[in-house]
């Protein structure tokens, strides 16, 4: 299967498994790491439906995955990094704002994703080298410097030993941008970067299946992803710091975030 055709089954499979995400009733959320890193039978219902169809779509193709601990090889020749819901907290808060995002990494180089917001409809994809796309759409980072622009950003809220830098760069940002947001999901953040929608994406600490999809999409946007100090993802499954914006504007971020 060429990578377009996996992108393609990724995207299928979404499709399948937002169904499950839809009208949710009695959400049962439990605690993992602390209070705030929640998981539902919906998050595990999802990764499940995705599972099997990529497994049925790309027989013996590994996983690394947020739910049940299924945390294979990163540099499988053929490996799907899945966050089921990405968003959990807005879920479990019916706040209307996740989504399931999902990478295809050959050898440990992404070369597929998409993710999907199914409270609006809107699918992001992108195969690498073949541009980034909202609804089979092209979509592109936007070009206006970053004071002419909102900034998103995440709490990192399983890790409260971040909170003092992160809502300092949060200030900075919103005196610098025309303002910012805290939505509530990695991936759609990355993805409204790719989109135009918002300038820049920080975030002091999130895990791979919250940005490996995001970050393809950024970059086949014509946008970049780094650590918040401007060096290169790590490839480990550890957990990272993410800057995403045009490069003009990353710099400035980082200016500003001396
Ligand atoms: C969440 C991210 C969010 C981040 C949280 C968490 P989850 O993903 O999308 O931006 O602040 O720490 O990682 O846990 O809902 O899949």
């Amino acid at each position: 299967m060429s990578p377009r055709e996996i992108c393609a089954a990724i995207q299928t499979a979404e499709w399948d498994a937002a169904k499950l995400m839809r009208q949710p009733h009695d959400i049962l959320a439990e605690s993992k790491t602390d209070h705030r890193d929640l998981v539902t039978q919906y998050d595990r219902a999802v990764q499940e439906l995705l599972m099997e169809r990529l497994s049925a779509a790309l027989p013996g193709a590994r996983f690394f995955c947020e739910e049940n601990d299924r945390h294979d090889d990163l540099q499988a020749e053929h490996l799907f990094i899945i966050d089921p819901i990405d968003g959990t907290m807005n879920f479990v808060r019916r706040l209307n704002h996740s989504a399931i995002s999902v990478a295809y990494t050959r050898f440990g180089r992404v070369e597929a994703a998409a993710v999907y917001n199914p409270y609006v409809d809107e699918m992001f994809s992108a195969v690498r080298g073949e541009g980034a796309f909202l609804n089979g759409k092209p979509i592109h980072v936007d070009p206006a410097p970053l004071g002419e622009t909102v900034i998103c950003f995440g709490s990192a809220p399983y890790n409260p030993e971040l909170t003092e830098r992160t809502f300092e760069l949060a200030r900075r940002s919103y005196l610098t941008g025309l303002d910012v947001r805290r939505q509530g999901s990695a991936a759609l953040d990355l993805c409204s970067v790719a989109a135009g929608r918002a300038g820049a994406y920080f975030e002091l600490s999130i895990s791979l299946w919250d940005y490996a999809a995001g970050a393809l999409i950024v970059s086949e946007a014509g946008g970049q992803v780094t650590r918040v100090d401007g060096s290169p993802l790590p490839w480990t499954g550890a957990k990272t710091s993410v800057l995403a914006a045009e490069a003009g504007k990353a710099a400035e971020f980082l200016e500003m975030a001396k």
